[in-house]
């Protein structure tokens, strides 16, 4: 093993990181650790990815330098096929050079209590004394309903029903394929409390662009300071990346309704000075 691979931590590319295995390896000191393929420590991993030049043995040359400049020696080119006269796709499996350090891991936590469905509804009529109204929709040109619902309806998704269950809160879903006017029209025609949109698709980063315009439609057409709470959600977006995207909370892979519906109890509580009585404790 070359000294590199254990005295040389690589900085993180993107925050955060993603924790793989939290077992310190032998030979490195505390929690720094590498990917495990046959045995612990050997930097083992498999990646999978298309260059634009036809399949012939320098497109299997060209993926192989690829990997080598990922910091992966030696690598194993374990499968190539062509996808069209003008690409090809390869699956190459070696050992990285890189190291983990799990001490500089960044976990975003929940800031906020999880609340049955009756704490939210007594936490709604507390501070709102009406019920809180939700408007949700997929916006943009994506399709991909399944998320949203899985919040809103009924149903609900993971065995917690969905936020129209809650006796204080009116959900008025507008499905797929909502243009941002159209959104922003109708929240104001319900007097929205909050908005949900969800975004699926990341080609091109349209899930960042059309949040990103969401948002400043928002702002545009509210006064300062009555613009709805403002949520996206989707299994892609970057945790911590509300801010930048304008909205008040990113919610990502794996949210249940009960998380959604205690944010929002939270959420209004702050903005109308009172909290529910978990937060009080
Ligand atoms: C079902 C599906 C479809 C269905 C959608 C049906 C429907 N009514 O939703 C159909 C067949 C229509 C479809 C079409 C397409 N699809 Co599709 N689809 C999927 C699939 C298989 C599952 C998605 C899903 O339902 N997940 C289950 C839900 C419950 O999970 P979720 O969306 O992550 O939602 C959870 C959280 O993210 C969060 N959440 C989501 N939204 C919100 C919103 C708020 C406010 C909150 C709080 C939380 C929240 O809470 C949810 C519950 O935990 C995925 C692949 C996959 N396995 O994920 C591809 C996938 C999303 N589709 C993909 C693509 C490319 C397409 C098409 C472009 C294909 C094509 N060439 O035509 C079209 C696009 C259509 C369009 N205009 O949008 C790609 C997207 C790639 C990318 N990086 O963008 C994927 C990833 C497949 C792939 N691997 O290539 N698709």
């Amino acid at each position: 093993m070359s000294s590199s691979r254990t005295t040389d931590p690589q900085p993180s590319q993107s925050a955060p990181d993603t924790l793989v295995s939290t077992v310190p390896v032998k030979g490195t000191q505390g929690s720094v650790i590498r990917p495990y393929g046959d045995m612990t420590g050997d930097g083992m991993v498999q990646v999978s990815f298309t260059l634009p030049v036809p399949h012939d043995k320098r497109a299997e040359g060209a993926a192989l330098q690829l990997a080598a400049k990922m910091g992966m020696a030696p690598a194993l080119l374990v499968h190539a096929k062509a996808i069209g006269p003008e690409h090809t796709f390869f699956v190459v499996y070696g050992s990285v050079t890189h190291l983990v350090e799990v001490d500089k891991v960044v976990v975003i936590e929940r800031d906020f209590p999880l609340l049955s469905a009756k704490e939210v509804n007594q936490a709604i009529r507390k501070s709102l004394r009406r019920p809180l109204v939700v408007v949700g929709a997929c916006i943009g040109t994506d399709a991909h309903t399944v998320g949203i619902d899985a919040i809103l309806n009924i149903k609900g998704f993971a065995g917690e029903k969905g936020l129209e269950y809650y006796s204080e809160i009116r959900v008025v879903n507008l499905g797929a394929q909502v243009l941002v006017p159209e959104l922003v029209e109708r929240a104001r025609e319900e007097q929205a409390d909050a908005v949900l949109v969800s975004q699926v698709v990341t080609q091109r980063d349209a899930h960042i662009h059309n949040t990103t315009a969401m948002s400043a439609a928002f702002r545009e057409a509210y006064p300062s300071g009555k613009v709805p709470l403002l949520i996206a959600g989707g299994p892609r977006f970057e945790e911590g990346s509300a801010g930048a995207l304008g909205v008040d909370r990113i919610f990502g892979k794996g949210t249940t309704p009960a998380e959604v519906a205690s944010y929002l109890v939270h959420a209004v509580g702050q903005r109308h000075g009172t909290r529910s009585s978990e937060e009080q404790q």
